[in-house]
C-alpha cells in the first residue's frame, strides 16, 4: 500500500486514511479523491469501525486541488465531467464521525476537505487558507459556504479575498478548528479522541451527527423537531437502554452499536 495515493489502516474501532502524495504536498487529483471516496465508503459500511480519521503528512494535510492537472482543463471539461461533484462529495454521505488530523498546510481544496470533516484537530504549526483567488479561481468545494458558517462572514471574506492564511491558534479562536495540540502529539491525540468517540454507540453517533448537520440545513423550529424525534427514536434502541442501565448499575456500558 505504500505507493498508493492514500494509505488505509485500522486501530480497533478507528479507520485511518492517510493522504500520500508527499512530493506535491498531497495535492488532490482524481486518483486521490476516488481512492479517498472509496475508503470512506468502505469504512462507513464496516460495522467494526466507529470513527474515521483523515490525515496528511507532517508538512501538509493537503495543499489543494492539483493545479498541474487543472491548468489544462476547459470550461466544457469541468462542466461535462462534473468536476468536484463527481468525486469530492462522498464525504458528505458518510454517516459515521470523521475527524481531520491537520498538520502543516491545509489550503484550498485541502482546507475544504478539512471543513467537510466533523471535527478538526490541528497541530500548532498547521495553517489554513483559501488562496484560490491568487490563481484567478475561487473555492469550489464548499469553501465559500462552509467557511462563513464556521467563522462568520467577516473572517471568511478576509480569508477568501486576501488569500491570508490562518495559523492554528487563530483558526481555533475563530472556530474553524475544534482543538489545537502540539505537533509532536497530534497523531496520538487525534487517534485517542477518535478511539474515545468510537467507544460510544455507533447508532447514537450517527443520529447525533445528523442532528448537528441539520442545524445548517433547516430553520430552527424544524431542526429542534428533528432533534426531538431523533431523541424519541433512541428509546427504541438497545444501546440507549444499555447506556442508561449501565449508569444506574455503576458499570461501563457494553454497546451493541445499534
Ligand atoms: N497542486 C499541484 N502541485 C502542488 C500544489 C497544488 N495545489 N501545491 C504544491 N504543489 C507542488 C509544487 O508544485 C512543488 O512541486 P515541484 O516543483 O517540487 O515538482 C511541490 O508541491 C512542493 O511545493 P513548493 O516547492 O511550492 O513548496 P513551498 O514550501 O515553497 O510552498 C505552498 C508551499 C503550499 C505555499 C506552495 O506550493 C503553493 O502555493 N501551492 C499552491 C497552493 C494553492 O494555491 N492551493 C489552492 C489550489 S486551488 C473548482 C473547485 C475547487 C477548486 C477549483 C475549482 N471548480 C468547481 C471549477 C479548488 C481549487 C484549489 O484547491
Amino acid at each position: 500500500m505504500q505507493d498508493h495515493v492514500i494509505i488505509t489502516a485500522r486501530e480497533n474501532r478507528v479507520g485511518i486514511i492517510t493522504l500520500n502524495r508527499p512530493k506535491v504536498l498531497n495535492a488532490l487529483n482524481d486518483e486521490v479523491m476516488n481512492a479517498l471516496g472509496a475508503a470512506l465508503t468502505a469504512f462507513d459500511a464496516d460495522d467494526s469501525i466507529g470513527v474515521i480519521v483523515i490525515e496528511g503528512s507532517s508538512r501538509a494535510f493537503a495543499a489543494g486541488a492539483d493545479i498541474a492537472v487543472m491548468a489544462n482543463w476547459s470550461y466544457s471539461d469541468v462542466y461535462s465531467s462534473n468536476f468536484i461533484t463527481r468525486n469530492w462529495e462522498t464525504i458528505r454521505q458518510v454517516r459515521k464521525p470523521v475527524i481531520a488530523s491537520v498538520a502543516g498546510l491545509a489550503l484550498g481544496g485541502g482546507c475544504e476537505l478539512a471543513l467537510s470533516c466533523d471535527i478538526i484537530v490541528a497541530g500548532r504549526g498547521a495553517k489554513f487558507g483559501l488562496p484560490e483567488i491568487k490563481l484567478g479561481l475561487l473555492p469550489g468545494a464548499g469553501g465559500t459556504q462552509r467557511l462563513p458558517r464556521a467563522i462568520g462572514k467577516a473572517k471568511a471574506m478576509d480569508m477568501c479575498l486576501s488569500a491570508r492564511m490562518l495559523d492554528a491558534e487563530e483558526a481555533d479562536r475563530y472556530g474553524l478548528v475544534s482543538r489545537v495540540v502540539d505537533d509532536a502529539s497530534l497523531r496520538e491525540e487525534a487517534l485517542a479522541l477518535a478511539a474515545s468517540v468510537a467507544s460510544f454507540s455507533a447508532s447514537a453517533l450517527m443520529a447525533l451527527k445528523e442532528c448537528v448537520n441539520r442545524a445548517f440545513e433547516s430553520p430552527l423550529a424544524e431542526g429542534i423537531l428533528f432533534e426531538r424525534r431523533e431523541l424519541h427514536a433512541r428509546f427504541a434502541t438497545p444501546d440507549a437502554h444499555e447506556g442508561m442501565r449501565a449508569f444506574m448499575e455503576k458499570r461501563r456500558p457494553v454497546f451493541e452499536h445499534r
